[in-house]
């Protein structure tokens, strides 16, 4: 082959070679923008919520993740001032809070007001930007707002708690802030629900799950109208992956008092390990593909007027849920207690 035949044959190859090349790297650049989240919580209920809230400013701090709000379903003058002052531990104070009105479970729960009114020599013990509850704007106008200020199909919605936020979202009607109906709103914006909620599996069968019980009427409305895929963390995933003990006993040792760490104690005693539910929907929302969880086949999640969750594969279905086996349980709970414990960058 002479010369100008082999760069004949050779040119070719190297375009398609140097096309390839500029294609992976624009995906790997698109892979490595931080992932867009909005956290909704019910955050006061069980203590994850918290663990969960902090393993996303970990994840921030490192670039994967952006916090662009966190919205609570769980109608106590506490919750607010919870999220915020671990939003001001982690230096991201400007981070919106929203608050439900008119919500379930207002009762205190175990921790919020212990460690929103901590003192230590007359001050608080934990600064934080919101009081109460009442100084928080409500929760469906700072989704919308966050919604409507971000690039199409970009946004990752992490819900933990209760479906009363997002349900509600569904039904908001254009405003000053969008032309759009939060059903539209949603459809354009958002990529993916990550939602800790139902029970999956045969082992699962007529399990009443917390966070759909609890207020059943909008998880229903959920899963059967959220316009864009749902990804659900069933409550057999978050009580086989349990944090342990002495993570909470060892590796919080950079600060001398951590917020998380009173809020365990509080609810949870400092000796004992904790279901990590919310945790997993949010590590699954941040790092989607590095083989934590496998993913059920797609289908339909339907929630029944009791409360129970059922699960029917369908092709091209919206819904999946997570499955782990013992290797990926054991990496879980490695990576979130790693993350959960990682000082703040600040
Ligand atoms: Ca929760």
């Amino acid at each position: 082959m002479n010369y100008h035949r082999a760069l004949r044959t050779v040119l070719p190859l190297l375009t398609v070679g140097i096309a390839l090349c500029a294609g992976a790297s624009t995906a790997a650049e698109a892979v490595r923008q931080p992932v867009r989240l909005i956290f909704d919580t019910d955050l006061g209920n069980d203590v994850d919520d918290a663990m969960a809230l902090c393993m996303i400013h970990a994840l921030a701090d490192r670039g994967e993740c952006e916090l662009l709000a966190v919205t609570i379903t769980k109608d106590n003058p506490y919750a607010a001032p919870m999220a915020d002052l671990l939003n001001v531990f982690y230096g991201r104070s400007e981070v919106p809070i929203g608050m439900v009105r008119g919500g379930v479970t207002p009762q205190d729960g175990r921790y919020l007001r212990q460690v929103a009114t901590a003192q230590d020599e007359g001050q608080v013990r934990y600064p934080r930007k919101i009081q109460t509850g009442d100084d928080a704007p409500e929760a469906v106008g700072v989704l919308r707002q966050v919604l409507a200020a971000q690039p199409d199909g970009s946004v990752v919605l992490a819900q933990v708690g209760f479906s009363t936020n997002l349900a509600r979202l569904l039904d908001s009607p254009a405003d000053d802030v969008s032309p759009l109906t939060g059903r539209e709103l949603v459809q354009r914006k958002v990529r993916l629900l990550s939602a800790m909620a139902g029970a999956f599996g045969e082992s699962m069968q007529g399990r009443k799950e917390y966070n759909i019980v609890t207020d059943v009427e909008p998880a229903r409305k959920l899963f059967a109208q959220w316009p864009t895929p749902i990804v659900a963390s069933g409550w057999e995933i978050g009580n086989a992956i349990k944090h342990t003990a002495r993570s909470m006993q060892e590796d919080y040792r950079y600060v001398q008092r951590h917020p998380l760490v009173e809020a365990y104690d509080y609810y949870r005693g400092l000796q004992n390990d904790q279901p990590t539910y919310d945790l997993t929907s949010v590590l699954y929302a941040v790092r989607p593909d590095r083989g934590y969880f496998d993913l059920s086949p797609p289908g339909r999640i339907v929630v029944e007027a009791d409360g129970t969750t059922s699960f029917r594969e369908e092709a091209n279905g919206p819904h999946r849920y997570l499955i782990v086996d013992p290797i990926q349980i054991a990496r879980v709970r490695e990576a979130q207690e790693w993350l959960c414990s990682q000082p703040p960058v600040k």
